[in-house]
């Protein structure tokens, strides 16, 4: 007998909302519409509570104190790894190095794994709706060692030139590095395809991550990818901290890219060695804090479901996309068949930054300029975007007051 398939339920989002304190506010008198979720996403009580009561009761140093609170702030901070861990399906806590985020995440790959494992000639393979994070440290390794970058092409709609993707891998491929969602399009990437293609030819591939886990399951094993990068901050949870996913043999054969304490095992003047994975990676005091807030957040979003949140997400995006093109001059820019959660947009005869101001205005909070991927711009031929990414929290009133203020600049650009 066929089992009809159970529907998640809704939202609650009155609810859900006030578990968020910022988000009761006005600003400029109006009732704040945060819509730059993309940039840092909100946290929620939850998230602050835990990382109050750790600063409140918990605090001290991790891995070197015998005394009482040394030890529970290890087992928070071990706790975290743990809970990030589950978050993303990795086989070992040995595969999850703290850093400050994405950023950072990145930068350790390509200084660490880039020094020892590129050469003249060798080449990364990257795509052209990269974030500047997933750009710039790839080009600094290519010139400490002579390696070069590949772009993949995209098209108009903002998608991932597959063809051009396999045509790219060859013999002097040694790392394909490509977001899983796109910030300044929304374009959920083929990262199944990436990957496959990439793996038949035994090239590992980082997956840039930051705009992906807020709103998909992310599943490192099922994904099969070798680093996966993300911050807390887009997950609702701190600023400071963010996560690099690295299989196993990978973060062991590579050497440590900062140098201090808690990465060492034996320290004397003649030379240094190296403590386990993760720690080799993790110089100097981590922010125990930031671990701790980031796997509150990963209890709330789960508490919630990554599954309706991506759901709801959709059904904002759907309703956004269609009210924004019934907004006369205004064109979407990134129109992939599978999209994430924004929506990038210009209008003709006004600059986004000055609708950014009219927004702002009506205390609508969304981001304009080129949001750190500049080659995206350039494709399209535009100086900037305006963006308005969502969260799980946000309504449809909210979009219907976006739109409204976007038909009053309309109105007052003529
Ligand atoms: N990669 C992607 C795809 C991003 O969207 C961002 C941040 C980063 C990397 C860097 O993350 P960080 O936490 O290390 O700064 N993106 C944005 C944005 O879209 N608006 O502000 C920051």
């Amino acid at each position: 007998m066929a089992v009809a398939p159970r529907l998640a339920p809704p939202l609650d989002l009155e609810r859900l909302r006030a578990d968020f304190p910022i988000l009761q506010q006005r600003v400029h008198g109006k009732p704040l519409v945060y819509l730059d979720n993309g940039a840092s996403a909100q946290r929620p009580r939850a998230v602050l509570d835990a990382e109050r009561r750790y600063g409140e009761q918990f605090h001290a140093n991790v891995h070197r104190g015998v005394h009482w609170l040394s030890q529970q702030a290890t087992d928070l901070f071990e706790g975290a790894r743990e809970r990030v861990r589950r978050f993303l399906n990795a086989r070992s806590t040995k595969e999850i190095v703290f850093t400050r985020g994405t950023t950072e995440s990145i930068n350790l790959v390509a200084q660490s794994w880039g020094g020892v494992n590129l050469r003249p000639g060798d080449e990364i393979v990257i795509s052209w709706l990269e974030h500047h994070a997933n750009i710039v440290p790839w080009q600094l390794a290519c010139e400490r060692t002579g390696a070069r970058l590949r772009v993949v092409p995209i098209d108009r709609r903002g998608e991932l030139d597959l063809d051009a993707y396999r045509a790219s891998l060859g013999e002097r491929t040694r790392l394909v590095a490509m977001s899983h969602v796109s910030n300044a399009l929304g374009t959920v990437m083929p990262v199944r395809e990436i990957v496959a293609a990439a793996r038949a030819r035994g090239v590992p591939v980082l997956l840039d991550g930051a705009q992906a886990v807020p709103h998909l399951r992310v599943d490192v094993q099922a994904l099969d990818c070798d680093f996966y990068a993300f911050s807390g901050h887009k997950l609702y949870g701190p600023t400071g901290i963010g996560v690099l996913y690295g299989r196993e043999a990978l973060l062991e054969a590579m050497p440590p890219w900062q140098g201090g304490g808690d990465m060492i095992r034996t320290v004397s003047f003649e030379g240094s060695t190296w403590n386990d994975l993760p720690y080799k990676f993790e110089a100097g005091t981590p922010n125990m804090t930031g671990a701790i807030g980031l796997a509150a957040a990963m209890d709330y979003v789960d508490g919630i479901g990554l599954e309706r949140i991506g759901a709801w997400e959709h059904e904002l995006l759907e309703y956004a996309t269609a009210k924004l093109q019934a907004v006369p001059g205004l064109t979407i820019v990134g129109q992939a068949r599978d999209k994430a959660s924004l929506v990038s947009f210009v209008m003709d005869g006004v600059h986004p930054h000055d609708l950014g101001t009219i927004l702002d205005q009506d205390g609508i909070a969304i981001r304009t300029g080129h949001h750190c991927a500049m080659p995206v711009m350039t494709f399209f031929d535009v100086p900037a975007t305006a963006r308005a990414s969502f969260a799980f929290y946000n309504t449809r009133a909210e979009i219907d007051r976006l739109v409204a203020a976007l038909h009053g600049a309309r109105e007052m650009f003529g």
